[in-house]
Formats: structure tokens, C-alpha cells, sequence
């Protein structure tokens, strides 16, 4: 049996439950098949109901972490009915893959969202850049796990370096390896707290979930690949309760991170957010407008020219993104619209017959 409020239930999804009698449970896993929930009936497998599928249509589909309402409390081997999804308080999104520009829940819920980067040629700063931004959109709080500091001879310059992508920006360094600098990920883990981990495959997110768990219940090395041994390979996402009392996803790496929106953009590059408030124009694009006061804090040394670039240009892909989304729904709105058309000619000239 399971007590929800270790789960991280507390009064942001009771006060959504439909009547007293309503069963919360949580999403722990996520196969091709199905669910698997926790409630305080203990473990079961779930599906969604027919209902909630059509309603979710066009939104991300439930998420591990996501708080669900069961149809009733499971009987032991009874496949659940999950009828209502709860609104997320954080969630951290990817685009999902393939022609449709939907988003995909890879975690919902989480208090914190770990950006797990190897200290060796994994370490792309630009992407951490994107994951942290992602993060902020999501509500979550991103922290920084720069891993295989066995491997680095230049922890101090690389911390730096991650310190500086966003003001207040908070990084832990670690070797899963050789278990080294756990404590400061298992210490923020507490009864309650959701967090996961995300980041390209091969960062270390398996071996650090082992080493925070204590025990190898993740296979770590090639992606997807099989260790023989049984234990679980990431192509899915699962949550699992630490012995510090905390809640972990461990993700598959992801190959390429959308961005989604200009949600957390903002965050990221809040100084430069600050500074625009003294541009001339509201409207500024910090290009060649006179009155710049972002162009005069880089002209001073006061911003580093490239900050401002990779501002511009993260914005300029998040607004490519939004626009090419919206266009799939017009065309996707017109398809519906002349299909109904079809429809009505057919029932008129039948009237007419
Ligand atoms: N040198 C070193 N190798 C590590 C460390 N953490 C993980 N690895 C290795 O990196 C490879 C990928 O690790 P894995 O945990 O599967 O990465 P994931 O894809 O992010 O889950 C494995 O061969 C690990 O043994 C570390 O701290 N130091
Ligand atoms: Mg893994
Ligand atoms: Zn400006």
C-alpha cells in the first residue's frame, strides 16, 4: 500500500478531485502498452479511458509523474480505468517525435529537473542552455549535474562557465562512477520532492540513479541494448522512490530538444530582459534600433556579445516553432471544416432526391 502524500500528493490535486470518493493515483511508468499506477491500493496497470483519450486529442497525453483519477480503487490483476487527467503544477515537455508538432510529457510534477551533462565530449554548453530554458517554461527548477568529473582536468572553468547561463543558476558536480558528489543531488531528494533527470544518452543519468539508489536496477552503456541481466534499459521513463524518501525519473537521452515555445527564454536571459526595459522602443529587437540598451550594455563589455546572439536566436527558433505549429492546426481546422461541408452536399441532395 502506498501513502500518496510520500508520493507527493498534497492540496494542488486533492482540491481538483471530482467528489470524496475519487481514487488519486500517480503514474510511475510508461510502456507501449499501457500504465503503471500507484494508488492506495498498491501497484496496477493502467489504461486510458475511451473518454479521456478523445477529450486529450490534441494535448500530451498523461506523463510519468502525472496525478490521475482511477474509475475505482483496483482489485488485485484489475486493469485501471484512468478517467481523468489532474492539472500538472510543473511538467517538462519535448517535442515529440515525427510530423505531428505535439508536445510529449517526459516528466510531470517534478519539483526539480536535474540537466545531466558528462564532463567529457557530451558537454555541448548551447544545449545545456536549451534544457534549462525548457525547464523554467515547464515550472520546474532546473539544476545542473556536470558528471564524469573522473574524466575532466577542468571541473573549476566548466562550472563557471554552466554558472553563467542564467543568473542564479545552481550546478553539482559529480562522478557516478566512483560515487563521488552524490550527496549533493540525494540531500535536495527528500519525502515527497519528484525530481528526473534529462539530458543526451551516455550522460550517466542510469549510472547516477543506481548510485543514488544504491543499487543496480538500471542498465547503464549502450542505449536500447540489452544487458542480459533483466534490469530495466531506459527506453522508457519510470519513477522510483530513493532511499532518502525523494522521487526520480530517469528519462532516455533525448536526441534533439524543441523548442516549444519562448517559454523560460526569458528566465535564461533575464539580465538582458532587464537591460531592454531601458530601450527606447518597447518593441525593440536589440538589431539596429536607436536607443538600444541592450547593443550599449555589449558596447560597454558589459554583456558578451554572443549571450546576445544566442538570445536572439533562441528566440527567433521558438517563434519559427510556434508559427509552423499553428499553421498545422489551421490546415488541420480547414481539413475538418471541408469535410463537414462534404457531409451537409450529401445530406442536401439526399432531401433533394
Ligand atoms: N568515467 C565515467 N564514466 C561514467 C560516469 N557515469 C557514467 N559513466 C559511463 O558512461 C556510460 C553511459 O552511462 P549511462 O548511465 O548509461 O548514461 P545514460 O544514457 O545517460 O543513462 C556508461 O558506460 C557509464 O559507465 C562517471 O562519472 N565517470
Ligand atoms: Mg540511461
Ligand atoms: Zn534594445
Amino acid at each position: 500500500m502506498f501513502d500518496l502524500l510520500s508520493l507527493g500528493f498534497g492540496p494542488f490535486f486533492a482540491g481538483q478531485l471530482p467528489c470524496n470518493d475519487a481514487v488519486p493515483a500517480r503514474i510511475v511508468a510508461e510502456h507501449r502498452d499501457g500504465y503503471v499506477v500507484w494508488s492506495e491500493a498498491g501497484e496496477s496497470v493502467g489504461q486510458l479511458s475511451g473518454r479521456l483519450a478523445h477529450e486529450l486529442q490534441d494535448d500530451a497525453f498523461p506523463g510519468v509523474g502525472d496525478w490521475v483519477v482511477l474509475k475505482s480503487l483496483p482489485e488485485p490483476d484489475e486493469i485501471a480505468s484512468i478517467d481523468t487527467l489532474l492539472a500538472r503544477r510543473t511538467v517538462f515537455m519535448r517535442g515529440a517525435a515525427g510530423r505531428e508538432k505535439r508536445g510529449q510529457v517526459v516528466a510531470a510534477n517534478v519539483d526539480i529537473v536535474f540537466v545531466v551533462s558528462g564532463l567529457d565530449g557530451d558537454y555541448n554548453i548551447r544545449r545545456i542552455q536549451r534544457y534549462v530554458a525548457r525547464i523554467f517554461a515547464g515550472g520546474a527548477e532546473p539544476m545542473v549535474i556536470l558528471n564524469k568529473a573522473d574524466v575532466c582536468d577542468d571541473v573549476a572553468s566548466r562550472v563557471a562557465e554552466v554558472e553563467k547561463i542564467s543568473p542564479g543558476l545552481r550546478v553539482l558536480v559529480t562522478s557516478a562512477l566512483r560515487s563521488q558528489g552524490l550527496e549533493g543531488v540525494t540531500g535536495l531528494l527528500t519525502t515527497g520532492t519528484t525530481a528526473a533527470f534529462v539530458g543526451s544518452s551516455g550522460a550517466g543519468k542510469s549510472t547516477l540513479m543506481n548510485a543514488v539508489l544504491g543499487e543496480e536496477r538500471f542498465a547503464t552503456g549502450e542505449v536500447g541494448a540489452h544487458d542480459g541481466l533483466g534490469r530495466h534499459t531506459t527506453s522508457h521513463r519510470e519513477l522510483v522512490v530513493l532511499p532518502s524518501g525523494g522521487l526520480l525519473v530517469d528519462t532516455p537521452g533525448m536526441r534533439e530538444l524543441a523548442l516549444l515555445d519562448e517559454g523560460g527564454i526569458d528566465t535564461v536571459f533575464s539580465d538582458i530582459v532587464e537591460l531592454s526595459v531601458q530601450c527606447r522602443f518597447s518593441d525593440c529587437s536589440h538589431n539596429s534600433e536607436p536607443g538600444c540598451a541592450v547593443r550599449k550594455a555589449v558596447a560597454m563589455g558589459e554583456l558578451p556579445v554572443e549571450r546576445l546572439e544566442h538570445f536572439l536566436k533562441m528566440l527567433a527558433e521558438a517563434q519559427s516553432f510556434v508559427l509552423r505549429s499553428n499553421e498545422r492546426l489551421r490546415r488541420k481546422g480547414e481539413r475538418a471544416f471541408s469535410k463537414r461541408i462534404a457531409s451537409d452536399m450529401k445530406l442536401i441532395r439526399k432531401f433533394k432526391e
